[in-house]
């Protein structure tokens, strides 16, 4: 039987971690969380799709073909994550379960950082706890895949 995919997105500045504002999004680079992740991603009979964009339309359009490719998404839109309320669309019309992500515990930092249209149509949000969030994200995304297919 094929293994289910799982679409691992990423917004705009996160190709810069490991050198980006350390104290907020530690010291390990998008390649590092990458590679967690597909260690991970195996342990849990997964196949794994990791991508970065720093375009909201490139974002879109892979939610949108996300549609006939993935059985789940797990984004951390970083900026979009606040502002984009065409991101949040395009997650609600692929009918995936959706888990949000975010390394920093954007509840704890500014105002304007503590709304995420993404939450909206996103089943569990994860923050705070940097790329093992990413991991955390998998293990309850191999949940609700095997408990809801
Ligand atoms: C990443 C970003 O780039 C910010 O714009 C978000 C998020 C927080 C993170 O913590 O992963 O506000």
């Amino acid at each position: 039987m094929a293994r289910p995919t799982v679409l691992v997105l990423n917004g705009p500045n996160l190709n810069l971690l490991g050198v980006r504002e350390p104290t907020i999004y530690g010291r390990e680079t998008l390649a590092d969380i990458e590679e967690a992740c597909l260690e991970r991603a195996d342990t849990l009979e997964l196949d794994l799709d990791f991508r970065q964009s720093n375009n909201e339309g490139q974002l879109i359009d892979w939610v949108q073909e996300a549609r006939d490719s993935a059985d789940g998404i797990i984004i951390n839109a970083a900026g979009y994550s606040h502002t984009s309320v065409a991101l949040m669309d395009a997650l609600a019309a692929s009918d995936l379960p959706v888990i949000e992500v975010h390394l920093s515990n954007i509840h704890r930092r500014e105002e304007f950082r503590h709304h995420s249209y993404v939450s909206r149509v996103a089943r569990g949000v994860i923050v705070g706890l940097g790329g093992h969030g990413y991991e955390l994200a998998l293990d309850a995304m191999a949940r609700l895949l095997a408990t809801e297919s």
